[in-house]
Formats: structure tokens, sequence, C-alpha cells
């Protein structure tokens, strides 16, 4: 159910027939959940998404203060305005993916692919579970971004509301493979 509120809330608002304020990323809660429940695959109802919401294990969503609206906080490919604080990054953020895809990663830097921004992870063991979702059942491997640097060069962070950083893109000449424990 979690996970079909995020591609709803992130990527096709329009399988429920619902629109997402592109100002925000909001979406009307009764929609929401009268969309869900037209659609058939899932029965919801008021109590039950406020549950999803308190206890999604990454925070994924929010309600808006007075809970007529509901949001995913990060990770839209949709095109919306999420309000986000740019903040100085510590000296090294985490990005956990797949070896496959590292020959490209170093030649172009890390790029958004479908989604608006490139995620990084505050720690190792937050980047090796992301990374996990394109490596399995092979181990993921772990860059680590040189924020501070980043930073220092001009580039803008922006942490989201579940503390997941966004950046446009990480060019190659800031990122190394990182090894547990060094
Ligand atoms: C890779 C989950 C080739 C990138 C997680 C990643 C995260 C490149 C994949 C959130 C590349 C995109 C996002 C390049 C980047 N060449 N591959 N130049 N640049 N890539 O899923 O960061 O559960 O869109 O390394 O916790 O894996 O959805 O991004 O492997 O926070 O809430 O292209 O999704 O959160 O994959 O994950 P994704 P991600 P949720």
């Amino acid at each position: 159910m979690s996970r079909f509120i995020s591609l709803i809330l992130r990527h096709r608002p329009e399988i429920i027939g619902i629109k997402i304020e592109k100002n925000g990323g909001w979406a009307d809660v009764n929609e929401l959940i009268q969309g869900i429940n037209a659609k058939g695959k899932f029965h919801i109802d008021r109590p039950l998404l406020e549950i999803i919401v308190a206890t999604d294990n990454k925070g994924r969503y929010s309600f808006n203060p007075d809970g007529t609206r509901i949001r995913a906080n990060q990770g839209h490919s949709i095109d919306v305005v999420i309000e986000m604080e740019h903040r100085q990054p510590p000296e090294f953020l985490y990005h956990g993916t797949a070896w496959k895809f590292m020959n490209s990663i170093m030649d172009k830097g890390l790029l958004p692919r479908s989604r608006q921004f490139v995620h990084l992870s505050p720690d190792y063991e937050t980047a090796v579970k992301v990374g996990y979702r394109h490596s399995k059942p092979d181990q993921p491997v772990v860059l680590r971004i040189h924020a501070a640097q980043m930073a220092a060069d001009g580039y803008d962070f922006m942490i989201s509301d579940n503390g997941v950083w966004q950046i446009g893109e990480v060019p190659p000449q800031y990122i190394e493979i990182f090894h547990q424990g060094e």
C-alpha cells in the first residue's frame, strides 16, 4: 500500500485520476483516498492513511498542518517544487549504487536519472541499503562524495524533511569508491 501511495504521489498521480499541485507537491487527502478505493487494488480510509504516514520507515510522507493535503517529501519524477532547506553539507555524504553503473558514473558523474535530484545518504549504512535496491543479489558499491568541497566550489545542497540530501549532480572528481572502515 505504501509503495502504491509513493508511486501516486511521486510519479504517476494520473493512475487514480488525481492532480498534484506543482507548488509544494500536495494532493488532496480525500481525492487520494477516493481515488485509491475506486481503483480497487487496495482499500484505504483516513485512519489507515494516518498510520502509514506516521509509521513509514523513511518518513516518506507528510500532511499539511490542517491534514487536508498530503505529499511525498522527496523522490519525485513529476514536475513539482518542494521547498527544501538549503544547508551546508558535512564533509562527506554517501551514495549506494550497483557496480554495473560504475563505468558510466565515473565517466559522467552521478545524474538524477528519472528523479529530480541525485539522492545522497548521510551515512554508510543507509547508502548500503539504497545500493542494494539496484545491486541485488550482489553487494552494492558505496561512493563517498566530497560534499563540503563541492559546497565550497559553489554547489547547492538541500535536505528534505525526511533527511535525504539532494543535489542536481555530482561530477566525477568529487566521487570516490568507499571501503568500510577507512
Ligand atoms: C544511478 C529510495 C549510470 C544511481 C532510496 C542509482 C533513495 C547512474 C540509479 C531514493 C548515473 C538511479 C533514490 C550515471 C546515477 N550512470 N547510473 N551517470 N548516475 N546513476 O532509484 O539514489 O524507498 O532513481 O546510482 O532510499 O538509488 O524510494 O535513485 O543507482 O533515497 O523512498 O542510477 O530511493 O527511497 O536510481 O534512490 P534511483 P537512488 P524510497
